[in-house]
Parts: C-alpha cells; structure tokens; sequence
C-alpha cells in the first residue's frame, strides 16, 4: 500500500484523510495530535466513522517512518513552507508534494525550492469542521491537478486518478497555472468583501455590495490579461470572469467564505496569498490597483486587531 501523509488537518486535510484512506495508507499530521476516532458526515447527510491516524509533527520527526509516496499539504497558504520545514528532516527530497492551497503564494515558492516533484489541486470541494473530531463534506466540486512546469503530468495523472477512485473526482490539466489564477480571482472578487462586512457570498448580489464586486473583477482581470491567464470557460475579456466570480456567488450564496471563517475566528486572513500576488503583478505592469489596496489595507487593519 503507499502511504500519503496529510500535513494540515483542516477540513480539506480531513476530507482528504477520510476520502483516501480506504485506499492508501494515511497519516494526517498537525501541531497537535487528532482523536483517531474521526466522522465524516457526507453531503447526503450520512455519518461515517473512520480511525484515522494522526500525529504531531514532532512525534513525526523523533518516529522517522518509512518515507511516504505523497506529501498533501493541506495548511492555509501563508503556513505551508513552515509546515513543510517541520517534517522535511524525514523526507527524502525526492518526495512528490501536492499544494492544496488558495491563491498564488505558495505554489511557486515550493515548486521553486523543493527538488521533487510539485504538483498543485485546486478544489470547488466544500467542507468545513465540525470539532477536533468531525468534517462536514458539504457540497462536492471537481479538483484539478498539475505541476506549474508540466513536467509531472504522468504522476498528476495516477494522482487525479486515485482522488477520483476515492470519490473526490479531480482531472490532470496542462493549465494548472491558469486554474488557480482564476479561483485566486474568485476569491478576490469574493472573500475580501464578505470577511470585511461579515456577510454571506449571495448578499454580494445586492446594490450595496454588486458594484464594488464588479470594481475588483475589472481590476484583477486587467492585471490577469497582462499576466498572460486566460479567461475562465473559454470565454472573453470581463464578461467571462464576471460570469464565473457570480456562478460561484449564486452556487455558494448560503456560504461562510473561509475568510469570513477566519475574521469571525480572529485568525490571520489569506489576504497575502490572494490580494498580494495581484497587487504585486499590478506594480510590476504598472497598473493601477486602488480597489484591491483598499481591501488588503482594511483587512490589514482589521487583523491587526485580533
Ligand atoms: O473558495 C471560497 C472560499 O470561501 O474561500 C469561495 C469560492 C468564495 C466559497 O466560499
């Protein structure tokens, strides 16, 4: 059996955890250790129980196991090459790594610096947790796989091909750069707003919040064009990122976005991995960016309260 350890046991972590461990051998790795009795409850409603096992990185480190096949880094973006660094000692660097994370900030830093074999997923699968025991899959979505040189697309494609046997249904794709610049779009268009003003997603339809929705798209897509990103969907200019960022508003309107989740819990935000690589390209171009400052600088202030 191969062995894929899942370092970060947030919601995504687990229900990567509970999804692949009928099938490999899983070990789900965080700061602290997890009851090993673990429940899923499906998007169905129905509650499964699993025995998951679950470690420190420290008791990680001080065990050295047989290396694992697949190292899935599950943390928030800003966290991943700090998750990395405390379990690298025991991993050979020819490990292959998968980067579950939101926006732009880690994937190319890791795909620059390790010298395996990186791939990146971005996932629409939802799910949020429940307690140190239980995950909510909440609403499945297909996952995307690929490495940002297309140099792996034979190990993307055995690993979209084992999520999808494990009923998380993923694809390898050649524009996994792409993909995730445009989910980094969505959840510019999305998550700065609703965190800021505590509200859910489909609230963002209405006339207080539709026009500056409408401001970031124009912004961020300006930037994403000289980028070189395509548009979502096949399509053109605006009107096809527009299309996407309110698709994703309509299909996820009852939502709490994670950054929501993240203000209310009064943790650091993803601003830097989502807000900072578009603002970063803006001044590179020398475009302008005011809207997408402003929210990076009122999250700013806000975090600096917690
Ligand atoms: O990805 C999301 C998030 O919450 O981070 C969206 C798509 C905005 C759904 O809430």
């Amino acid at each position: 059996m191969t062995t894929h350890w899942i370092l970060g046991p947030g919601a995504i972590g687990r229900l990567l955890a509970h999804s692949l461990a009928p099938l490999v051998d899983v070990s789900v790795i965080g700061r602290r250790a997890l009851p090993s009795r673990q429940l899923l409850t499906a998007p169905e409603g129905k509650v499964r129980v699993q025995h998951l096992t679950s470690l420190t990185a420290k008791q990680l480190v001080a065990d050295a196991p047989e290396p694992p096949a697949f190292v899935h880094i599950t943390t928030k973006a800003m966290a991943a090459e700090a998750a990395l660094s405390s379990i690298s000692s025991v991993l050979p660097s020819s490990t292959s790594l998968v980067l579950w994370q939101n926006g732009f900030y880690a994937q190319p830093r890791i795909t620059q610096t390790w010298p395996g074999p990186v791939l990146c997923a971005t996932t629409t699968q939802g799910a949020y947790l429940t307690g140190d025991d239980g995950v909510v899959h909440a609403g499945r979505g297909p996952t995307f796989v690929g490495d940002l040189d297309n140099q792996h697309t034979g190990l993307a494609e055995a690993l979209a091909a084992l999520l999808s046997e494990a009923g998380l249904t993923a694809s390898a794709v050649p524009d996994i750069r792409s993909r995730l610049w445009q989910k980094l779009a969505v959840n510019a268009a999305i998550n700065p707003l609703v965190a800021l003003h505590g509200v859910r997603n489909g609230e963002l339809r209405g006339d207080a919040y539709s026009g500056r929705v409408m401001a970031v798209v124009q912004e961020a897509v300006a930037i994403l064009t000289k980028e070189g990103v395509l548009p979502p969907n096949g399509g053109e200019g605006d009107a096809a990122w527009l299309a996407l960022v309110w698709q994703v508003v309509e299909n996820t309107a009852n939502n709490k976005a994670s950054m929501l989740q993240d203000v209310e819990a009064k943790r650091l935000t993803e601003r830097e991995a989502i807000l900072g690589p578009l603002i970063e390209c803006a001044e590179r171009y020398g475009l302008r960016c005011e809207v997408l400052k402003g929210l990076d600088q009122e999250l700013a202030l806000l975090e600096a309260r917690f």
